[in-house]
């Protein structure tokens, strides 16, 4: 990863943050990608966004090229097919750390994550390596979501919060910031969770590295517009790997992890 440079050596950073960057990953998102990026810049003009598209049938990517076209604060990772939301992430914040970025950001393309909430997780930054947007936290909630979804989001976190003993409301949440220098220490090249798995595995390796991570409360609102990506199979996965997770932590941590974080010694399967 290249030099990361302070807040204090870019003028037109995010104010105690530095140069941000909103990774924006996108399958088929052609009615909404340029709504979400011009909501961004009305309310945070200072952040640069990076749509990683994974060759969206639907022309997702062609939009986004005529974005970054129209306005250079846009920047846009084509991938050759769909691969899953965990590597377009891992792409596109291995983009940001050769860029010199000092965080970012994490946003579903969807409308799900306001991005009128971004300059709140923003500010949260400042005295944190990790801040999560959460919905299960106090002063957090979901707008129009059935109540099985609700129930399967709630049930998700109560047995990821149990089984790894992490003290988290909302791990599976997908509005987040890094500060880069942090996901430095989270050997992303080993991630391998492609769903819902990979935000509570990029939540449980912060934890056991001692990062510090907050929740801010938000209002997860349901897409309007577009297909989601959900299936059984996502929540298969993240069902699995936390359970082998906390079989893992159990067996090489005297304890588990509640006896302390900042373990670099662990493995990841
Ligand atoms: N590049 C890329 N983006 C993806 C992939 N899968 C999902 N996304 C994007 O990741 C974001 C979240 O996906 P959604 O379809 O909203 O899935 P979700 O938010 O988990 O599910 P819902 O809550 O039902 O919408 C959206 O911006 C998607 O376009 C993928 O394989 N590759
Ligand atoms: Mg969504």
């Amino acid at each position: 990863m290249n030099e990361v440079f302070g807040a204090e050596d870019h003028g037109d950073g995010y104010p105690g943050v530095g140069r941000v960057l909103v990774v924006v990953p996108t399958y088929n998102e052609a009615d909404n990608v340029g709504v979400i990026v011009d909501r961004v810049h009305r309310v945070a003009p200072s952040v640069e966004v990076l749509i990683v598209d994974d060759n969206s049938p639907d022309g997702t990517g062609a939009i986004a090229d005529r974005m970054a076209e129209a306005d250079h604060r846009v920047h846009v990772l084509h991938r050759a097919g769909k691969q899953g939301l965990g590597a377009a992430y891992v792409a596109g914040f291995g983009w940001a750390g050769e860029h010199g970025y000092d965080a970012v950001v994490e946003m579903d393309a969807d409308g799900s994550h306001a991005p009128e909430e971004l300059p709140r997780l923003l500010d949260a930054a400042r005295d944190a390596d990790v801040v999560i947007g959460s919905r299960w936290t106090s002063g957090g909630q979901v707008v129009n979501w059935p109540w099985h979804r609700q129930l399967l989001s709630r049930g998700g976190n109560l047995y990821t919060r149990v089984a790894l003993g992490m003290p988290l409301s909302d791990a599976t949440g997908g509005f987040r910031v890094y500060r880069v220098p942090a996901l430095a220490r989270l050997d992303l090249d080993s991630v391998a969770s492609q769903g819902y798995s990979f935000q509570v595995e990029l939540s449980w390796r912060a934890h056991r590295a001692g990062l510090r991570t907050v929740e801010v409360p938000i209002t997860f609102a349901e897409r309007e517009r577009g297909t989601s990506k959900m299936s059984p199979v996502i929540v298969g996965e993240a069902l699995w790997r936390v359970t082998m997770w906390a079989t893992l932590d159990r067996r090489t941590t005297p304890g588990g992890s509640r006896r302390g974080a900042g373990d670099h010694q662990l493995r990841w399967p």
